[in-house]
């Protein structure tokens, strides 16, 4: 028999209430409290814009919520919680190619030992030997995205971009990163088609860059290094190689100009160091070594 056409779209109504329902009456007789459409736009307005005022002078500046990012964000929010960290993104969504594993597949691999930080965050996963694999990398970054936000010390506006470099140069005439020049994403992808829409900025002793290889907007505070001529050139990332890729991107985090720090995949770019495709140890250890060195360039 051919199913009759309903156009009854109303919810279905059930009259025992469950023990995780969060409305009492499903029954028609459901009510909001009153609310103006001013007291909502006020809401918003006043808090983001209380925050840009509050986080234009900074304590570190985190360019980009990729997996390397939020690792360092997570780690330095969590041994330094008087610091004011703030992460800078541009995308809509946070989380940088960490919603997937590889080649879209939901599955991601992370290997030991870095497999101490999802014990840290609570992620499951199964134990492969020298890696596990957590079964949707989803899991790792919206647990990873959502302990960053809950941390007090920690701000992230996404859908603004990173367009410049702020570089102040000493005494001596030594340059010294000390800040970015931001805008929303829509104006920095809008440049060519308007008039100048002049940007804003956020100065911070500490610049973290964690933007990925070279992409849309990826390796930007690598490329923007040569062209400001603090960088002589881009090593540009070489082949794929899993065993000599993660620990050279480890091993080389570090500050690359005074007040500049590389993270993740973005150093790949200005050493001109192997990838090593979907497998995200690198990222995690690269972003929890930028925190330390973060942290110990404060202390100096
Ligand atoms: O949107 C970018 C992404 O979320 C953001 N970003 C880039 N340029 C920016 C700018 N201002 C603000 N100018 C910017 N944000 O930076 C984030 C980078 O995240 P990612 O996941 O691309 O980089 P990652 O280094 O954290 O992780 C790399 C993961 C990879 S790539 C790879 C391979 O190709 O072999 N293997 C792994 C594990």
């Amino acid at each position: 028999m051919t199913p009759v056409p309903t156009t009854d779209t109303s919810p279905v109504v059930s009259n025992t209430t469950h023990k995780y329902d969060v409305l009492e009456d499903y029954d028609g007789h459901y009510r909001f409290a009153p609310i103006e459409e001013s007291q909502v736009s006020r809401a918003m307005i006043k808090r983001y814009f209380n925050t840009m005022y509050e986080r234009a002078i900074s304590d570190v500046v985190i360019v980009g919520a990729g997996s390397a990012g939020l690792t360092c964000a997570w780690y330095l929010a969590h041994t330094r919680p008087e610091l004011k960290i703030t992460i800078i993104e541009a995308n809509v969504a946070p989380g940088g190619g960490a919603w997937l594993g590889g080649q879209l597949m939901s599955p991601m691999v992370i290997r030991k030992p870095a497999d101490g930080f999802l014990r840290q965050l609570g992620v499951p996963y199964e134990d492969e030997g020298a890696f596990v694999v957590v079964k949707h990398a989803a899991l790792f970054t919206s647990t990873l995205l959502s302990q960053v936000l809950a941390m007090p010390n920690v701000v992230l506006m996404n859908a603004t971009a990173v367009e410049d470099l702020i570089i102040h140069q000493d005494f001596r005439g030594l340059q010294r990163v000390a800040g970015v020049v931001t805008n929303w994403t829509l104006v920095a992808l809008n440049h060519d088609t308007q008039s100048c829409m002049d940007p804003n900025t956020i100065t911070a002793p500490i610049i973290v860059s964690a933007t990925g290889h070279d992409g849309p907007m990826g390796a930007f505070s690598a490329k923007r290094l040569v062209s400001a001529g603090l960088t002589k050139e881009l090593g540009n990332m070489r082949g794929l190689d899993m065993n000599r890729a993660e620990p050279a991107i480890v091993n080389n985090t570090r500050e690359v100009v005074p007040g500049l720090i590389f993270t993740g995949m973005e150093l790949s770019e200005h050493d001109g160091s192997n990838r090593m495709g979907p497998t995200f140890g690198a990222m995690i250890a690269s972003g929890i070594k930028a925190a330390h060195v973060a942290s110990k360039i404060l202390d100096s």
